[in-house]
């Protein structure tokens, strides 16, 4: 039985998993978010400027470990959003970009159509490079067949899709949209490299495990929990990785960060003879920093639908069907002495500048008293600061490193998942995205955040310090959060930032942003040795 096509696209979208949709109309997508608003078939969160709702999509994506979906208009509006789609798409997470476009009365003017960059094809073919699969919804015969293909690569791939809307196609009479499963895996293929991964595993002597965000993309963190317990290895998470397995009863022995990070943790890794790799994206912010590098003979890496032990790789073997075939497989082992970072706590309240560890010790403070809760980052030394918080849900741009995720991210988290969220940012990334936190009210979204607040690019100055452009203006983002519709708390020193957090914490119904002063130049040791480590990879690669 036909439908319109906007009301059979929302329900395709419900139905693959979808549970909102964050967006900013216009135009070439009135019709769009008429039908979304009329038919109810999900949520719609209007935000004041796209890259915000490309990041709010993406953190939601992240938590629901499932798609997500990022509505704008055409050109000004999608075109906006691609920096946003970008760090989805390196970061593995299943974001569909819905775009209203212009219609063929649009286009048949033989004018240039407001909005168009070079050519009316032009927003598709950049949106080539930051997405899986693409689909032009111009012909609502093929549109079934075009829609159900590009959801099941976002599944498939935990990466974006494009969805192209002209928007005088959504009351077009359309045919179901069906769900297009998955292609099953080659048994044979499977079981050969379980045999070989069991087998190498079975052998080492110092075997650990060392996952990545796949493991959550895929929704693997309990047949992780359950191999782990199996093998009785060593666990650790990547930079990425940070939180991973924080809701199971896992021992995660931390974050490797190479010297960025614990020493006993990297020396784990690194010195491992099997170091078994699920859903680790290879990226120099991951491995960048490391001492003396993983060896590949020793390394085994199953991600992007690959496993590859030492030099060679078996093709086209999904993380999942891999990871539940190594359990099923796997000899128990005994469980070995088990290295564990031991995050800071025990703030003392006392009139001392606060330091990037006093932070972490305040936020710790505020788990142990509170309860833990998800936590989205920007970047910038707040990033590095989270890797010392108590394990918890994190997202954060850790690959791809782009500024502005950490206050739509943190409304993202707290749209999709109704619970508090806590949100670290610096003054710089606050001043691109911060101002999103006037939709709270209107949602009744009561994130704490908290401004890193040095008045500095300062982990540009920790690349680059003799450069003057880092200094910002020491801006009152305590009075800013009043009039954004939320209550400020200015912090200069440790107890006035413990009572902040108190005070916040005690307050519900309106966001709490916490104007925490820092000094320029103190940043936190693993800042310092990540970029250290950073200019040793490059003196390397010279
Ligand atoms: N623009 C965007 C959208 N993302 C970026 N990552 C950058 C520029 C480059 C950049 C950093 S870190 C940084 C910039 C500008 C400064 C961050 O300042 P702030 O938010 O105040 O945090 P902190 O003072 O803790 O450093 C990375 C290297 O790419
Ligand atoms: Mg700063």
């Amino acid at each position: 039985m036909k439908k319109e096509l906007g009301v059979a696209l929302l329900e395709a979208l419900k139905a693959e998993g979808a549970q909102e949709i964050f967006g900013l109309p216009g135009d070439f997508a009135l019709p769009l978010f008429k039908t979304i608003e009329e038919t109810g078939i999900l949520p719609c969160y209007t935000l004041s400027h796209e890259p915000a709702v490309g990041f709010a999509a993406d953190a939601a994506a992240r938590l629901h470990r499932g798609i997500s979906v990022a509505a704008v208009t055409y050109g000004a509006g999608a075109l906006n959003m691609v920096n946003a789609v970008a760090a989805a798409y390196s970061e593995r997470s299943p974001v569909v970009v819905l775009s209203g476009a212009p219609g063929a009365a649009d286009r048949a003017t033989g004018l240039g159509v407001h909005h168009q960059a070079k050519r009316l094809r032009s927003q598709l073919e950049i949106y080539r490079e930051v997405t899986c699969a693409q689909a032009v919804l111009d012909d609502v015969e093929r549109v079934p067949e075009r829609v159900s293909h590009v959801l099941a690569r976002c599944r498939a791939e935990s990466r974006p899709v494009y969805i192209e809307l002209p928007r005088d196609m959504l009351s077009a009479p359309c045919a179901p949209i069906p769900h297009q499963a998955l292609e099953p895996v080659n048994a044979q293929v499977l079981e050969a490299c379980v045999e070989e991964v069991a087998d190498r595993i079975a052998e080492a002597r110092h075997p650990v495990l060392l996952v990545g965000v796949e493991i959550r993309r895929y929704g693997l963190e309990r047949a992780v929990e359950a191999l782990v317990r199996k093998l009785g290895i060593e666990v650790f998470t990547t930079f990425m990785g940070r939180g991973l397995l924080a809701e199971s009863n896992t021992p995660v022995g931390g974050t490797y960060m190479g010297i960025a990070g614990d020493p006993a943790v990297a020396d784990a890794v690194e010195s491992s003879d099997a170091l078994l790799m699920l859903g680790v994206i290879m990226a120099d912010s991951n491995f960048g920093p490391s001492v003396d590098g993983i060896d590949p003979r020793n390394a085994i890496i199953a991600a992007d639908g690959e496993v590859t032990l030492g030099f060679h790789t078996y093709n086209e073997l999904p993380l999942a069907d891999f990871v539940e075939g190594l359990v099923r497989r796997v000899d128990p082992r005994t469980a070995p002495a088990i290295v564990t970072e031991v995050p800071p706590t025990g703030l003392i309240a006392d009139d001392g500048v606060i330091t990037p560890r006093d932070m972490a010790c305040a936020v710790n403070d505020l788990f142990e008293a509170h309860g833990r809760m998800p936590v989205a980052s920007d970047m910038g030394d707040c990033i590095f600061t989270a890797m010392d918080f108590l394990p918890t849900r994190l997202v954060a741009p850790g690959y791809y490193a782009t500024m502005g995720f950490g206050v739509p991210a943190g409304i993202g988290l707290q749209a999709a998942s109704g619970d508090r969220v806590l949100i670290v940012v610096g003054d710089g990334a606050f001043q691109m995205t911060g101002w999103e936190l006037l939709n709270c009210g209107r949602y009744g979204w009561d994130p704490i955040v908290i401004v890193f607040n040095n008045a500095s690019w300062e982990m540009l100055r920790a690349f680059q310090p003799e450069s003057r452009f880092n200094d910002l203006d020491l801006l009152n983002f305590a009075q800013i959060a009043e009039t954004l519709g939320g209550d400020g708390h200015s912090a200069s020193t440790r107890a006035e930032l413990k009572t902040a957090l108190e005070r916040a914490a005690a307050t519900r119904g309106r966001f709490q942003l916490i104007d925490a002063r820092m000094t320029r130049g103190d940043i936190s040791p693993r800042l310092t040795s990540f970029v250290t480590g950073f200019q040793r990879l490059r003196a390397r690669t010279q």
